[in-house]
């Protein structure tokens, strides 16, 4: 009998999962929610006589399966998992099918802020290392459809999110790493323990032999080595560790066994923050944990410029600069936006509410912020913590053309106008990438 795979939603994962599975001898269902699909595509792949289309629903929990294939976006609390996962049958995801089916060496990276810009500066150091690495996962490409055309030496450099870590069973990456843990998604994870106990998944397949680099400034994240099996290598940028990788007279310095290595000068990273050097230091710790020379890794590293919508410096106009964080999408990653900051900020903010709490975020734009422009579902909230810690100098806006003219006016010469919402863009935006573009072009035509 054939076996019969049902996939749940049809978003990035959900097409390269039924890529994966079309070709093969089993029955596919697809569900998804959403009913306004590129029908031809539909069409297209309607043409496969395994594969059938509901459109416009979830699937019931009765439906006859041997493998659930969830999206990472689609809540395993729901009531049509629960029926699955009652009746034995297998839920997974595509993060746990790229391990089972695929091949290669995972390296896997996860912690609420920072993932995409060390995921992409280990990419291309790996790549200057060994040219068919691969980068994938959260960042956007599946990591299923480039392990099944790997070898077996292929490092695929893998972001994960909470999402995705929440339903592996097997996986598990030779190298993993956890950057830091704050507030966020608690939407979807309901507690901090929670979103905390799928972070720390990403190590629970690991062996003695295989590494575990964590962030030493990062009290959460100061694991007990007796209750774990990989080896804990420590970085941090505050202080001077026995063994890990640190920085020392203003140079980032890598101690592993007996061997101390000077790899390279805090001052020739590019990149603004002191976030950004913790991004750093942890790629350079996966990067001497896997071997590749200093010179490779020094090169690399001064050679990065940060990823689009990070810190973004879009635009200097009138002396002001104008910079584009738009991937700030819980109040942390908006902190240490701020924290980078050295001239008074205009700040726009606001976005989809997570149910996030922004206490901190407020209390970390007193010093700097002299204007703060909201807008989105959050707008009403954030304002209310804003007043309540005498923070008034505030602008509701309706939409991102007019948060940029309200800061154009509220700039004088030496400000920086910051996006950088603390909040997700879906209440206004298909992604963070379109609300940073959309703020790009307001201050591009200004
Ligand atoms: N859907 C249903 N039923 C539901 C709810 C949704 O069928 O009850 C459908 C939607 O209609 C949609 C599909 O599910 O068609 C979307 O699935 P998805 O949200 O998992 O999106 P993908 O396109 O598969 O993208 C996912 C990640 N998205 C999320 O985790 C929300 C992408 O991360 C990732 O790049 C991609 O897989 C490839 O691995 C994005 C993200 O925002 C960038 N991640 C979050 C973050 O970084 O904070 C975790
Ligand atoms: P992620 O993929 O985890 O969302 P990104 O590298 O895309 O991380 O950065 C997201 C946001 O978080 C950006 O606004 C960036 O300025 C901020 N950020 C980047 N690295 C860190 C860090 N190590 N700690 C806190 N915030 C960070």
């Amino acid at each position: 009998m054939k076996n019969n795979i049902i996939i749940v939603g049809l978003g990035k994962t959900g097409f390269c999962v039924l890529d994966y599975f079309i070709n093969q001898d089993v029955n596919i269902q697809v569900f998804d929610s959403k009913t306004d699909y590129d029908s031809d595509k539909i069409v297209k792949l309607s043409s496969n006589r395994n594969v059938i289309f509901n459109l416009g629903k979830n699937p019931t929990g009765d439906e006859e399966a041997d493998m659930v294939v969830m999206s990472p976006g689609i809540s395993l609390d729901l009531e049509f998992v629960k029926k699955f996962i009652s009746r034995n049958i297998e839920v997974t995801g595509e993060i746990e099918l790229s391990y089972r089916y695929g091949k290669g060496r995972f390296v896997g990276i996860t912690g609420t802020n920072g993932k995409t810009t060390t995921t992409t500066l280990v990419g291309d150091i790996f790549k200057a290392y060994k040219s068919d690495t691969k980068v994938v996962g959260n960042i956007g490409y599946p990591a299923l459809e480039q392990a099944v055309v790997s070898d077996a030496d292929t490092f695929l450099i893998t972001e994960l999110s909470s999402f995705q870590l929440e339903s592996i069973k097997t996986f598990r990456p030779c190298i993993s790493a956890i950057l830091n843990i704050t507030e966020d998604h608690l939407n979807r994870h309901k507690t901090m323990s929670e979103y905390m106990k799928a972070k720390f998944r990403i190590f629970e397949n690991q062996s003695s032999d295989e590494f575990l680099v964590l962030n030493y400034d990062d009290e959460l994240l100061r694991l007990s080595q007796s209750e774990i099996k990989p080896k804990i290598i420590y970085f941090s940028r505050r202080e001077i560790l026995k063994e890990g990788i640190f920085v020392e007279n203003e140079q980032i310095v890598a101690c592993i066994g007996n061997t101390k290595e000077y790899i390279m000068d805090v001052k020739d990273i590019l990149l603004l923050g002191q976030h950004n050097l913790e991004n750093v230091l942890a790629a350079v710790s996966i990067a001497v944990l896997a071997g590749i020379d200093k010179s490779i890794i020094k090169q690399e590293v001064m050679n990065f410029r940060g990823v689009e919508h990070r810190l973004e410096l879009v635009r200097t106009y009138n002396d002001v600069n104008y910079i584009n964080d738009s991937k700030a999408t819980n109040p942390d990653s908006s902190i240490k936006a701020l924290e980078a900051m050295n001239t008074p900020v205009i700040l726009i903010a606001g976005g989809m509410d997570k149910q996030s709490d922004y206490s901190s975020f407020i209390d970390s734009c007193i010093p700097k912020v002299k204007h703060l422009i909201l807008l989105g579902e959050t707008k009403d909230v954030i304002e209310k913590t804003a007043i309540s810690k005498g923070l008034g100098n505030i602008t509701k806006v309706e939409d991102m053309k007019q948060a940029v003219d309200v800061a154009f006016l509220k700039a004088k010469e030496g400000d920086t106008v910051l996006l950088s919402p603390a909040c997700a863009s879906w209440d206004m935006y298909e992604s963070f990438e379109h609300r940073g573009k959309d703020f790009k072009n307001c201050v591009l035509s200004l």
